[in-house]
């Protein structure tokens, strides 16, 4: 997630950007690190001790994080981590993000179609219900791996997954987890609807990932303007959706693939894209790119079985 730098650069203060990015998602989520218990921070200390990659982040966050707004768990409750699941507890190794439904977590196909993963559910864990990838929520494993079956690498077409998990996420009245509605096949995005993007990926493009949960909030940007020479020039499809400013600067990065872009329509925050891809991050006119859940919904309800029974 990177956001602000290119309005730090105008001199544009941070605190109104902050306004604009939270605007209609509920508040700032300072609150979740202002009620601090002295055993929570023990338990925050021990966990970076634990983990080199939340360690590494930390030391880096010393001065100011560029951009990024945090934003609450509980507004964003269906927002899960990947985690590398060959990289046991205490350590957290995050790469990815993800979107819950049920007993379904909803990613990129790239997060899983690679290196890390090769497809393997024993190589990737899911952490659901913390604003914190390192700490806190529940560690769950994966049993079944889907990669869309018109998934293509080399044109980042359908770059969905669906990962089935071990267990059902636990949405008892403590938990912060819950699913989240998935756009309809026939969801129409207007162009310019605000939209909120997700994750712990990094702050700048090639810069370090985030220990809190950041959120951006982005316009929809029709699949022309998108296409357009200076931007992608006709390589965005019917089923990628973009979403930016033309000027950049916030934008979702890497490690945030995977995670989940979600707008408000007709007073319902429902799913609309997946972090998929873009030219470096928060450039000029190189606005991120998303899979489009609509044109994924049938392909979802069939594989998780949710017009009828269970599939295992
Ligand atoms: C990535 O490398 C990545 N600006 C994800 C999203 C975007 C760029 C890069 C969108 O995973």
């Amino acid at each position: 997630m990177k956001v602000a730098s290119v309005a730090a650069g105008l001199g544009i203060s941070l605190s109104c950007l902050f306004n604009l990015v939270t605007s209609g998602y509920g508040q700032s989520a300072s609150a979740q690190g202002s009620t601090i218990t002295p055993e929570a921070s023990a338990a925050r200390q021990e966990a970076l001790r634990a983990n080199p990659q939340a360690a590494a982040i930390a030391r880096g966050a010393t001065g100011r994080i560029v951009g990024g707004e945090p934003v609450l768990i509980v507004d964003n409750p269906w927002q899960v981590a990947l985690v590398r699941g060959f990289i046991a507890e205490p350590q957290r190794s995050q790469f990815c993000g993800g979107s819950i439904g049920t007993d379904w977590v909803l990613t990129a196909a790239h997060c899983i179609r690679n290196t890390i993963v090769r497809e393997d559910p024993s190589r990737v864990n899911v952490v659901v219900g913390t604003p914190q990838f390192f700490i806190g929520g529940e560690r769950i494993s994966v049993a079944a791996i889907h990669v869309h079956p018109q998934y293509n690498d080399l044109t980042n077409e359908f770059d969905f997954a669906l990962l089935r998990l071990s267990r059902p996420v636990t949405t008892g009245e403590a938990a912060v987890a819950r699913p989240i509605e998935l756009a309809a096949a026939a969801t129409q995005v207007p162009d310019g609807t605000e939209t909120l993007v997700t994750g712990w990926g990094a702050v700048s493009e090639g810069g370090p990932g985030s220990l809190d949960l950041l959120g951006a909030q982005v316009p929809i940007v029709s699949t022309a303007v998108c296409n357009r020479p200076e931007s992608y020039n006709g390589d965005i499809t019917a089923n990628m959706i973009c979403a930016g400013r033309e000027a950049g600067g916030i934008d979702s990065c890497q490690g945030d693939s995977g995670g989940p872009l979600s707008a408000t329509l007709n007073g319902r925050r429902v799913l609309i894209g997946v972090v998929s891809f873009g030219e470096g991050c928060a450039r000029r006119l190189k606005f991120g790119v998303y899979a489009r859940v609509p044109v994924a919904a049938q392909w979802i309800a069939s594989t998780t079985g949710t017009a009828g029974g269970s599939k295992k």
